[in-house]
């Protein structure tokens, strides 16, 4: 037995903290290669397989929404947030402002909607030697919007499928305890 879901996943954060390279590191297979300039967002199709011990396995297809330029929250359009089901949050650690902005991104996207499950990224954590955020600063902020934090690297891979397939997991059904699907 399959199911099939699929939801609406936003990248935000600050350019340049690794939106559209986390994206490309997980993604291989690519729904629309154009570029929507309308809204300047471009889209991603991933699969993630969530298999359940005696019961039904979801395929859950996440659409990856990718914000495309030099936005600051209040530059997003409004059209990015319609039917948003999760968020990834992006700071990089090597530079202090872009997870000082978090709150400001977070907090327009509460405007924008009602509640969806959140995931906060420290991204570029492959610059051990540059780091300008403590771990226990992104734990803070995480559990403010009682949301999970990873830490990743687009460039070795690091944390990446693992923060993913947390968010697909509570983006699924809740009829079906996250707990038994690893
Ligand atoms: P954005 O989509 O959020 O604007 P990008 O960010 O994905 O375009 O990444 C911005 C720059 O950071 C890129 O470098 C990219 O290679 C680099 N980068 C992204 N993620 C990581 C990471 O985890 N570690 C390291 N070391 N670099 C990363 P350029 O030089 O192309 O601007
Ligand atoms: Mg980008």
């Amino acid at each position: 037995m399959e199911r099939k879901i699929i939801k609406k996943v936003c990248m935000l954060g600050d350019s340049g903290v690794g939106k559209t390279s986390l994206i490309k590191r997980f993604v291989f297979d690519v729904f629309d290669d154009q570029y929507i300039e309308t809204i300047g967002t471009k889209i991603t199709k991933k699969e993630v397989m969530l298999t359940q011990q005696g019961g039904e396995d979801i395929r859950m297809v996440l659409m990856i929404w990718d914000i495309l330029g030099h936005k600051s929250p209040k530059r997003v359009p409004a059209s990015y947030y319609v039917g948003v089901e999760g968020v990834m949050v992006v700071c990089d650690t090597t530079r202090r402002e872009t997870f000082d902005e978090l709150d400001y991104w977070v907090e327009t996207l509460m405007v924008m909607t009602q509640y969806v499950p959140i995931v906060f990224i420290g991204n570029k954590a492959d610059l051990v030697s540059e780091q300008k955020v403590t771990e226990r600063e992104l734990a803070a902020l995480a559990s403010r919007f009682n949301a999970h934090y990873f830490y990743t690297s687009a460039k070795t891979g690091q944390g990446i499928e693992e923060t993913f397939r947390h968010l697909a997991v509570h983006l699924a059904p809740k009829d079906s305890p996250p707990e038994k699907w690893w």
